[in-house]
């Protein structure tokens, strides 16, 4: 499928989402997308297909942070197939009516707005449907510091500090971090886990 067809699938929507990163920030953006189960539905996946697997651009000649190993590239992330049908998450290829910035991920990222901004893969070049979880690049970095769900919990913190409140972009008083970041209709994909083990 190439970017133009996507592009096609549905009518672009702007979605006014939380954005809560793992280091304790916050601010709120307004994307223009729509959801990434568009996409899905059209690539007809098998009932084989547990997890999506999203691939991101590698090109250290463009990308000059790429050229030290910081990070194990390409970066990768993935979902669970019920994380990824959901409505809220949102295929994204635009911000603040224009059109997504390289730097924040054209010509595709995704965006999840009940779990940490890392999760939010930007610059996309693959998506594979896969059985088994797809390993991320910041699980792989510190698995005991980064989990595969990543899900914004105030009562999970991160092991060097807390994840009770957060700074808004602009102010000075930190907030109280809300359960998936505020997105309570996501809480059923999870009843029965123990999102202490699942971070
Ligand atoms: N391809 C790619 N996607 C990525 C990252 C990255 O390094 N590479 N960083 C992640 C992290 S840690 C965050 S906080 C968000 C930042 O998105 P923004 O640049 O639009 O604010 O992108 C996520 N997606
Ligand atoms: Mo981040």
């Amino acid at each position: 499928m190439d970017i133009d067809s996507i592009l096609k699938f549905a009518a672009p929507e702007e979605r006014i989402y939380r954005h809560r990163c793992v280091e304790g920030w916050s601010i709120v953006v307004p994307w223009i997308g729509f959801s990434l189960s568009e996409l899905i539905k059209r690539a007809q996946p098998t009932s084989k297909a547990k997890y999506v697997e999203f691939t991101t651009v590698y090109d250290p000649a463009q990308m000059p942070g790429q050229r030290g190993s910081v990070l194990q590239w390409p970066y990768v992330e993935g979902l669970r197939m019920d994380e990824a049908m959901h409505p809220l998450t949102l295929l994204c290829f635009g911000m603040y009516g224009e059109s997504l910035p390289n730097q924040d991920g054209a010509p595709l990222r995704i965006v999840v707005p009940w779990k940490y901004g890392f999760k939010s893969a930007k610059a996309i070049v693959r998506i594979r449907f896969v059985e088994k979880q797809p390993v991320n690049t910041w699980n792989v970095s510190a698995p005991n510091e980064y989990g595969f769900y990543s899900n914004v919990n105030p009562n999970v913190d991160h092991p060097r500090w807390s994840q009770k409140t957060e700074r808004r972009l602009g102010e000075f008083v930190k907030r109280p971090t809300l359960m998936f970041n505020g997105y309570d209709q996501v809480a059923s994909l999870y009843s029965g886990m123990d999102l202490r083990k699942n971070f």
